[in-house]
């Protein structure tokens, strides 16, 4: 057994330790014996100024060329790529998913890294004519400022990269609080961020409990935006305190995803798709497949099917939908099995929900599969495919209490996120032009 290392924060480019002096344990979920690490137990004077340190970088790093800035995060995925199974092994440790969902996990952070490196080349703003003559009207994106990211434990590298990575390549500064159970996959991240020099104070990493670290981060007045992925409840305190100063805030919630298997579907096939979906990362994903709503037609033959691979695991079928199993998120290996009558009845079951991350549908006719594309009011749909498994190029996020708008993942919808827009009007008429007056 490794003997445990002790872990600082890092701030204004250095390793430091918390004002308290203070550290806690992060344990092995596996081998609670196993202490793999001691890590700060940060406060508000910590988070304040690792916010000082962000603010001061911020003038500076801004003016770094997007392209200059992307090139950094290109040499990360380089590193991370060359790390992979490193990280990964440290991570099953850390948090305790599989090594092989641990190699998944870095990998989307290399994704991230290398996707990202490109928009430091695009980042697209709009051209658009004037209703005058001689003047020209564009829009650029600039940062938002200093950015407070709070992630959690259950993807520890890829969720932390989702934020800080289109969030650096935007221009902004960034104080990073990953969670308590987990911070190790992101502590390597944030040395990586140091080992392709990325400026000091540009990524601050401050670990600690959500109400001495998170709380103080989200009140900050010198915090411009708080993207935050956790449970509904804490998002909802989360957004509270983001009201009181006026900040951006993105918020990636839970959910109750729903796969519907209809009569016609490859049964082979949707019951491979539960089982991964259900199980895998131990269902303790936010995207895991937690209702499969079968037609009535084959709702035997599917939990027949079910049940056999999943003998070892418990399966909860002949629920209705009123049951709270059915309705709450449960973050754990559980599925429950609703039947339904025709795809409009497996539909109201499946938007029977307050969430609205994920959603899948099983089924061999086309015609069916858009219908239901269009009438899942989720922020992901798969056909024939479980919930999960999304992409980092595409956008990521739900409706309804899964989200509130925002679409991370690091699709360009993360630009969105991580950038303000400036309108740019520039009069070469040499007189003075009155818009809505001179031309009408
Ligand atoms: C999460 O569950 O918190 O789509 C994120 C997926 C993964 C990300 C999940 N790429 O399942």
């Amino acid at each position: 057994m490794a003997e445990p290392k002790s872990y600082r924060n890092f701030i204004d480019g250095e390793w430091v330790e918390c004002a308290a002096r203070e550290t806690f344990e992060d344990r092995n979920p596996a081998d609670r014996s196993e202490v793999i690490g001691t890590f700060q137990r940060s406060s508000q004077a910590d988070v304040e100024a690792a916010v000082e340190a962000a603010r001061r970088a911020h003038r500076r790093w801004r003016q770094v060329p997007a392209p200059k800035r992307a090139e950094s995060l290109f040499r990360m995925g380089e590193i991370l790529l060359k790390r992979k199974e490193e990280y990964a092994r440290e991570m099953t440790r850390d948090m305790g998913k599989t090594l092989k969902e641990a190699r998944g996990d870095v990998q989307e952070a290399i994704d991230v890294c290398y996707y990202i490196a490109g928009e430091g080349r695009r980042m697209f703003g709009f051209t658009t004519p004037s209703e005058l003559p001689n003047k020209s009207c564009s829009s650029l994106r600039m940062p938002v400022g200093v950015c407070g990211l709070i992630t959690p434990w259950n993807f520890p590298m890829a969720i932390p990269s989702w934020k800080l990575i289109p969030a650096l390549v935007c221009g902004n500064t960034v104080v990073i609080k990953p969670a308590s159970d987990a911070p190790l996959s992101c502590y390597h991240l944030v040395k990586v961020c140091q080992e392709v020099g990325i400026p000091r104070g540009v990524v601050n990493y401050v670990t600690g409990g959500g109400e001495a670290v998170g709380a103080p981060l989200t009140r900050h007045p010198g915090v411009s935006l708080v993207s935050f992925t956790g449970s509904s409840e804490t998002s909802r305190q989360v957004n509270l305190a983001c009201a009181d100063s006026y900040k951006r805030v993105s918020l990636e919630m839970g959910g109750k995803n729903a796969m519907i298997v209809l009569d016609d579907a490859r049964l082979d096939l949707a019951v491979d798709g539960a089982l991964w979906g259900a199980f895998a990362t131990t269902g303790q994903r936010c995207t895991a497949t937690s209702r499969i709503i079968v037609h009535k037609k084959v709702h035997k033959e599917f939990v027949d099917r079910l049940v056999e691979r999943a003998s070892v695991l418990k399966v909860f079928a002949g629920v209705t939908r009123a049951m709270r199993i059915a309705r709450e998120e449960i973050f754990g290996p559980v599925v429950c099995i609703l039947a339904a009558d025709s795809l409009d009845d497996a539909l109201e079951i499946a938007n029977d929900t307050l969430y609205g991350l994920s959603s899948s549908i099983y089924t061999q006719d086309l015609n069916k599969a858009f219908v239901a594309v269009r009438e899942l009011e989720t922020g992901i749909t798969y056909v024939n495919s479980s919930t999960i498994g999304a992409e980092t190029h595409l956008p990521f996020g739900g409706t309804r209490r899964s989200g509130n708008g925002h679409r991370e993942g690091a699709a360009h919808t993360a630009i969105e996120v991580f950038s303000e827009w400036k309108t740019v009007y520039v009069d070469y008429s040499g007189k003075l032009q009155k818009a809505q007056i001179d031309n009408n």
